[in-house]
């Protein structure tokens, strides 16, 4: 059997490798070592998936003699990990260890005229929650209900409310990231790019990363294709205002200036017509629109550009070039947190028609078709129509949205005289929305309109100092879910189930909701008592069962199609109006949109403010990861990136404690240490997201570093589909900042 690449190395890439990997694999190759002597492949193993991001490896628990767990590995059969987990994933037993955990069900009281939480049961949390409910239905109807949520238990939930009459179901991952990718893709090819992405990079010849920074963004399957394809000689071409570990690694780094990618997009799409690089049956047999485009780039030429971009004129040819050369095998990589400066709807149709013209969309090295296994619903009472929805605050507005908007239902929940839909309670299970959504303050006001807020949650997170009621869940690795189905290059599933028993008091979601739905009267909704019942059925009509799911923990299935690919000259009939791929979207011209993308100027920096940008750690999963005590041991805090220029100016020193200042006088609630950098331009300064908490339940990470969050108070809204444009933030540098005392 080849030798398998070790996935630490992966995240140790180029320059990275002197920065993140040497911590990362002196630490991890420690407990590795201590862990191999108690040989743990004849230990007792369950299966599972993982939760500490929503790439979902599926793997196995390890236990020892005494019942502990003791290792946590990818399965060999998972698509998503191909038995490898990233640092996180490895780490997730930090969630079931923590101390700092939520321990029993929370209720919000006043005690000498102070507001603090009680202890409650299980039944009273409950039964106060399905009370208030009735009397928000009673009042207000029960469509003034939402549920917020990221995660697997998000599914039994939006059962349980839907069964109540709403269905305002929203996620962050929608608004705050990847949905204007999804409506761009749709508006163009009919279909969307989805979860994992389709891309097929392993067989990639040229891989264009626009702000993707794969490798720092640990999703795992990418980051290992990646790896793969660089082995075969791809070349990477990174266009990120920062040296990003994958921009080392690139044959190309194009240092653009921020916000101005729209521009390098277009000259790229001029260069491609112009020079005759597109892939032409391609795009005379499938796409709409052609003579249109090349006309709109007419003028959008390479000089033009530069003086946009910054980029010069002959990078923007040869590397145009390099993605004609590479043709059909090249993917314009569409992203995946897209949110960033209000046109972002049309920054990734560029991307889209970018792809298009290089005939990338259905061939190998490109993007695929996935295929998804398709579990059976079990049968239910149907559910009540909703007099009304989320939509209904928004007349005539985000009409491309096909997904419900999380920062829409938080505007909504305030109330204004033209709005005649406020959420008067909010169900939030595994999403730390204060850290999540942008412009905290209209957050907490739509939060202080609630008449309940319910979180479910592992974590004393920001959003549980809000709850009226607090939900303990317990972690993945104490719990069944229903079975992972997502969209890949085969239809496979994966199960995850208990590996430990629930600490505390703490509980399954499903369990949460079925019992909530009895004192709801709702019970009829959930008909297994048992999550494991509702398993056992369902994975019997796929052929398979329970029992054997524990013990393979994946399965892969055939596909219905052979058609992961176009064939050659096939007819195809794309999901649009046309039934082609649309340069020229018929669709956002119907909802009076520019049917084809133009650059307009975003707002600049003010002398002595730089633009805040933000991205991942390969060490951490946004706010969710920064207690956890194996991952804090990899990273405690965030640091800010400064410029060596700007730093001079200042007088700043490496590990200077500074507050940040925004434009609108917004002080980051904690300082930030400097880290003095070239990797970053001078007109930006750079932070991981998730960090600078003010919870002071969570021991190991109150007030270490700054929160992003706090200083994104202002947002671009998309006007296509309503994501939250959260990069047009500028911030100067307060020097008058002391230690945290925790
Ligand atoms: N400023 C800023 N905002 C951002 C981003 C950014 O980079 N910067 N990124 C955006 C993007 S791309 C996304 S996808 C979103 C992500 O936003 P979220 O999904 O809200 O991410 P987290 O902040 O990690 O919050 C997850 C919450 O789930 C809890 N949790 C963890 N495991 C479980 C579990 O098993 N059950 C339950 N019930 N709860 C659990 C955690 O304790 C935490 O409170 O944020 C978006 N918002
Ligand atoms: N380790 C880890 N991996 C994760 C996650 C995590 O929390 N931790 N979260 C997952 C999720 S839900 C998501 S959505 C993804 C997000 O990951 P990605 O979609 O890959 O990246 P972002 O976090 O949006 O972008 C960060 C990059 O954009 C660059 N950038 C900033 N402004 C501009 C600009 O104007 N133009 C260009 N070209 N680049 C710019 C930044 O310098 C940075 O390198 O990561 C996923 N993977
Ligand atoms: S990429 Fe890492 S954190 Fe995300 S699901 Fe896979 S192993 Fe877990
Ligand atoms: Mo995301």
């Amino acid at each position: 059997m080849a030798k398998r690449r070790d996935f630490i190395k992966v995240s140790a890439l180029g320059l990275g490798g002197a920065t993140l990997g040497i911590p990362l694999i002196s630490s991890l190759a420690k407990t590795t070592l201590e862990e191999t002597r108690g040989d743990y492949q004849s230990m007792k193993r369950t299966p599972t998936y993982c939760e500490v991001c929503f790439w979902k490896c599926a793997g196995w628990v390890y236990k020892n003699d005494e019942g502990k767990i003791w290792k946590i590995t990818g399965n060999d059969e998972d698509q998503h990990c191909n038995g490898r987990f990233c640092p996180r994933g490895t780490g997730g037993v930090g969630m079931y260890n923590d101390e700092d955990r939520l321990k029993t069900p929370l209720i919000r009281s006043e005690k000498d005229g102070q507001q603090t939480f009680r202890e409650a049961s299980w039944d009273e949390a409950l039964s106060y929650i399905a009370k208030k409910l009735k009397v928000i239905a009673e009042e207000h109807g029960p469509e003034c209900t939402a549920l917020f949520t990221h995660g697997s238990g998000g599914k039994y939930f939006g059962n349980l409310l839907k069964a109540f009459g709403s269905t305002n179901i929203t996620a962050p991952s929608y608004a705050q990231c990847r949905g204007p990718r999804e409506v761009g893709f749709i508006a163009t090819f009919g279909e969307g790019v989805e979860s994992p992405e389709r891309t097929d990079i392993r067989d990639a010849r040229c891989l264009v990363l626009i702000g993707s920074h794969l490798g720092e963004n640990m999703h795992n399957g990418q980051v290992q294709e990646m790896s793969d394809a660089l082995d075969k000689g791809a070349n990477i071409i990174t266009v990120d205002p920062r040296y990003s570990t994958v921009a080392s690694k690139s044959k190309f780094w194009l240092p653009i200036k921020p916000a101005t990618d729209l521009a390098l997009l277009l000259a790229w799409i001029h260069v491609i017509i112009d020079e005759g690089l597109y892939d032409q049956d391609y795009v005379k047999k499938y796409t709409f629109g052609f003579e249109y485009l090349k006309e709109h780039v007419k003028n959008m030429t390479p000089e033009w550009a530069y003086g946009i971009t910054t980029i010069k004129p002959e990078i923007i040819r040869e590397t145009a070039r390099e993605m004609g050369h590479a043709s059909p095998s090249v993917i314009v990589h569409p992203g995946r947190h897209v949110t960033w400066y209000g046109d972002d709807t049309q920054r990734l149709r560029a991307v889209a028609i970018l792809n298009a013209l290089l005939g990338s969309w259905g061939r190998r090295g490109g993007f695929y078709r996935p295929e998804t296994a398709s579990v059976p619903s079990y049968p239910h009472p149907p559910y009540p129509e909703p007099k009304r929805n989320w939509r209904d605050a928004f007349p005539g507005q985000y009409q491309l949205a096909d997904l419900a908007l999380a920062s829409g239902i938080c505007d909504a929940t305030i109330p204004t005289v033209t709005r005649d839909c406020s959420f008067k309670a909010w169900i939030v299970n595994g999403t730390n929305l204060i850290e999540t959504l942008p412009n905290q303050k209209n957050t907490l006001e739509a939060i202080k309109s609630l008449e309940l807020l319910v979180v479910v949650d592992t974590m004393p997170m920001e959003i549980t100092g809000w709850a009226d009621v607090i939900l303990p869940e317990c972690t993945y690795l104490e719990r069944y879910d229903l079975v992972r189905t997502s969209p890949h290059r085969k239809p496979q599933i994966a199960l995850r189930m208990p590996a430990v028993e629930p600490k505390n008091n703490t509980k399954p979601a499903y369990w949460i909701a079925r019992e909530l739905s009895k004192k709801m009267g709702l019970a009829d909704h959930f008909p297994h008592e048992k999550l494991e019942d509702l398993l056992d059925w369902q994975l019997k009509q796929m052929g398979s069962s329970l029992e054997e799911m524990k013990k393979i923990g994946v399965k892969t299935f055939d596909r219905e199609y052979d058609d992961l690919f176009f064939l050659p000259d096939e007819d195809i009939e794309f999901f649009t109006n046309t039934g082609k791929i649309e340069l020229y979207s018929s669709a956002l011209e119907a909802e009076g949109f520019d049917p084809m993308p133009k650059y307009t100027p975003h707002e600049e920096p003010q002398e002595g403010y730089y633009r805040l940008i933000y991205g991942r750690a390969p060490m951490h999963t946004f706010s969710r990861t920064s207690n956890n005590p194996n991952l804090t041991d990899l990273m405690d805090e965030n640091k800010v990136w400064i410029n060596p220029k700007v730093a001079k100016e200042w007088g700043l020193e490496n590990d200077q404690l500074i507050h940040l200042l925004n434009q609108d006088g917004i002080r980051s609630k904690f300082p930030i240490k400097v880290r003095i950098t070239e990797r970053i331009r001078w007109d930006s300064v750079y932070m991981v997201h998730g960090f600078g908490h003010d919870q002071r339940k969570m021991s190991r990470c109150y007030g270490k570093g700054a929160s992003d969050t706090n200083l994104i108070s202002r947002v671009h809204i998309d006007p296509v589909m309503g994501g939250t444009g959260m990069r047009g933030n500028f911030v100067t540098f307060q020097l008058d900042a002391e230690e945290v005392k925790s």
